[in-house]
């Protein structure tokens, strides 16, 4: 009989792989000497996918800038659940904006600390969908235009949590919310329409875009760290699960994220200079009703019978991506 050689496959997941990996590439959530810049005590929901997001982004970028660094945080559930005052949760130099002004104050933070000829620290700027792709846009694209020297997170979580589940121009088509109820033929956004940030983002050329998802916390970890490898303007986009809002259990956060990238209507990819250069393909592809089903803001679709039409015009959404981005291993270049 031939020997096989054991193969390790998992050294890319927290746990045995990372002990299989040189210091240098494990994960920065796995080392004991992570800066832990958003500490326990915070009172996020269970389950909050933003919570997870923001640890992983921020720890990331404190590794990448050898703890030189500075953040303005946008009004919403990340500033709300992590900083009452006079309590904070966050273990780093941190600024509340207003709900508008992340993108504005952060440039002003580089812009002080470029006369003070500090090169060395940097800045983020970090919100929701709302904080991002609403309120704050304005100043959002003015620091894209300017090319200003921050690295804007976007914690993606389709609705204003904080203020109790209003749409967003990122809520996607069908959902309900507080304001978008089941009723009528297209509750949610008009289908085909909405805001595409990240799209957006790339059509400023700017240097560096990405999107990332709470399931592959490793690849957001690198992407953090391509990020802070550029200088001027740089957008993160991560879709972040909001167990409340969206109606699921908080033990399927992970899940709910990987479902979104597995069917293609959450696109995972990298862009710079204006143009597309890595995309993360899908594993095993999934129909969009395994993503529809688990969460409570799609419950009409399901009940008290199946919206077929409704389904069938989602997943062209996710196909539409799948085509466009290159998605599936069989459709890459
Ligand atoms: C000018 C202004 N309008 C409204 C509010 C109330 N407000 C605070 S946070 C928030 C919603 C935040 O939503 P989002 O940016 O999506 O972040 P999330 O809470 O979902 O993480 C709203 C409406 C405010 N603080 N300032
Ligand atoms: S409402 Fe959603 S985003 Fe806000 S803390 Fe709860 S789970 Fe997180």
């Amino acid at each position: 009989m031939s020997f096989q050689e054991v193969k390790f496959y998992q050294t890319g997941t927290f746990t045995v792989g990372n002990r299989l990996l040189p210091d240098a590439e494990r994960s920065v959530q796995a080392n004991m000497r992570r800066t832990n810049s958003l500490n326990s005590g915070h009172r996020a929901c269970q389950g909050c996918g933003e919570a997870l997001g923001a640890r992983y982004a921020i720890d990331a970028a404190m590794h990448a800038t050898r703890n030189q660094l500075v953040a303005a945080n946008a009004t919403g559930c990340l500033e709300v659940f992590s900083t009452p005052y006079p309590e904070t949760s966050w273990q780093i130099p941190w600024i509340h904006s207003l709900f508008g002004n992340a993108a504005a104050v952060a440039t002003g933070i580089a812009a002080a600390l470029k006369v003070k000829g500090k090169p060395d620290v940097r800045v983020i700027a970090q919100g929701g969908d709302g904080g991002t792709s609403d309120i704050g846009f304005g100043c959002l694209s003015g620091m894209f235009e300017r090319n200003d020297d921050v690295l804007y997170i976007c914690y993606d979580n389709e609705a204003y949590m904080n203020t109790g589940v209003q749409r967003s121009s990122a809520t996607p088509p069908a959902a309900r919310t507080a304001t978008t109820a089941a009723v009528g033929d297209a509750p949610g956004n008009v289908f085909g329409q909405g805001k595409n940030m990240p799209a957006i983002a790339i059509a400023h050329g700017i240097p560096y875009v990405a999107t990332a998802t709470v399931s592959e916390l490793r690849d957001l970890e690198a992407k953090v760290r391509r990020a802070m490898e550029f200088r001027g303007a740089r957008y993160l986009h991560i879709f972040v699960p909001c167990p409340l809002g969206w109606g699921h259990e908080s033990s399927d956060t992970i899940r709910i994220a990987r479902l979104a990238k597995e069917t293609g209507l959450f696109p995972v990819f990298e862009a710079e200079h204006g143009e597309v250069v890595s995309v993360s393909r899908i594993r095993r592809r999934a129909p969009v009703e395994e993503y529809l089903k688990p969460q409570r803001r799609f419950a009409h679709l399901f009940n008290p019978a199946p919206r077929i039409e409704v389904i069938a015009a989602i997943q062209a959404i996710a196909d539409r991506n799948i085509r466009k981005y290159g998605l599936l291993e069989a459709a890459s270049p």
